[in-house]
């Protein structure tokens, strides 16, 4: 939909002021610099608004504000900081980044290796949600598992297994846990060493809680960052790094109600199936929106069963 021009003047308006604003805080930031000091590395662990906390090898932990026009810095990048006379700190550059997660042009994380689906019985999971997290997963060549939590609600287990048995089909790993049961949970934790993942989905679906499961202490550790960044810690609203213990980091997000996907477009769309990916070539049409059109092997493979009905329901309803 395109915005009317008084839309397009007021988020304009909004973003100069926001830069207005950033620009201030870094210049304030800036004339507090230590110029002796050559910076630390350090990680992003959260942002919010104008600031973001930035943790050191040693543990400490920095709020700071960015440096004029280096970009936007995320949980998950790797940052250069300058301490300030105060023990804040400002961000003066960003490394270069091994994987970037977006979503609707915003960027979300940075340096993840891995990405989990989580999903559960209650609130219960819809297909089409969960393939339009897996497009936009499949959109940031990001790796992708799922985990459904919650199973000891389930009534009905046989269902629960066919019901994601398509998705293991297609190469997706689907972990069955109960976080409140703690079933599953060892063998899913061996999965996560050593590497940087992220938990996405729906709000309520427990992505907090395994990450509380995980992380002996995080109890302290959210109340550390709760009280450097002065945000409420009972509910996720940002998006926070924590260390495994034992190696790696999870990165919690806050679940996403609306989940939008109208910046993508049909060719993302269609590569976020990936049983249609390798099929989408072969149409009669080059132009084909597997629709309607004859000749479509994408339709065809949905009448011989190759492809799930409930993927192709998907498909049609995220098309724009
Ligand atoms: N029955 C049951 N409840 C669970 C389980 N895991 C988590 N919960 C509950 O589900 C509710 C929501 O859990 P959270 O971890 O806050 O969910 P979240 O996905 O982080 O939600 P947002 O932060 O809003 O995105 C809490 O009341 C948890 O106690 C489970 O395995 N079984
Ligand atoms: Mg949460
Ligand atoms: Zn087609």
């Amino acid at each position: 939909m395109a915005l009317t021009r008084r839309q397009q003047w007021r988020i304009d308006k909004v973003q100069s002021e926001k830069i207005a604003r950033s620009n201030k805080a870094s210049i304030k930031a800036e004339s507090n610099v230590d110029n002796n000091e050559a910076g630390h590395k350090g990680i992003v662990i959260t942002r919010y608004g104008q600031r973001q906390l930035v943790e050191l090898k040693s543990g400490e932990i920095f709020q700071a504000v960015s440096r004029q026009n280096i970009g936007f810095s995320v949980a998950g990048d790797q940052v250069l900081l300058q301490t300030t006379k105060e023990g804040e700190g400002i961000v003066t550059a960003i490394f270069p980044r091994k994987t970037e997660l977006k979503r609707q042009e915003r960027l979300i994380a940075a340096n993840i290796d891995q990405l989990w689906l989580i999903v559960a019985i209650e609130p219960h999971y819809q297909f089409e949600l969960i393939d339009r997290y897996l497009v936009i997963a499949e959109d940031s060549n990001l790796s992708i598992n799922i985990v459904v939590n919650k199973i000891e609600l389930s009534k009905n287990s046989e269902q629960l297994e066919s019901d994601f048995s398509n998705y293991q089909e297609l190469g997706y790993d689907v972990h069955f846990l109960s976080v409140k049961n703690e079933t599953n949970l060892k063998e899913f934790k061996t999965k996560l060493v050593n590497k940087s993942h992220i938990f996405l989905g729906q709000s309520g679906v427990g992505k907090s809680s395994l990450v509380n499961s995980l992380i002996p202490d995080l109890e302290l550790r959210v109340n550390e960052i709760s009280s450097k960044s002065k945000l409420g810690k009972h509910t996720t609203t940002n998006t926070t790094l924590y260390h495994i213990p034992s190696g790696g980091d999870l990165i919690d997000s806050p679940g996403i109600r609306e989940f939008q996907l109208d910046n993508l477009s049909e060719k993302q769309i269609v590569n976020g199936f990936r049983e249609f990916k390798s099929l989408a070539g072969e149409c009669r049409f080059r132009n084909c929106h597997h629709i309607n059109e004859p000749g479509c092997v994408v339709k065809e493979a949905v009448e011989l069963g190759e492809i799930h009905p409930n993927r192709y329901e998907s498909y049609l309803n995220i098309l724009p």
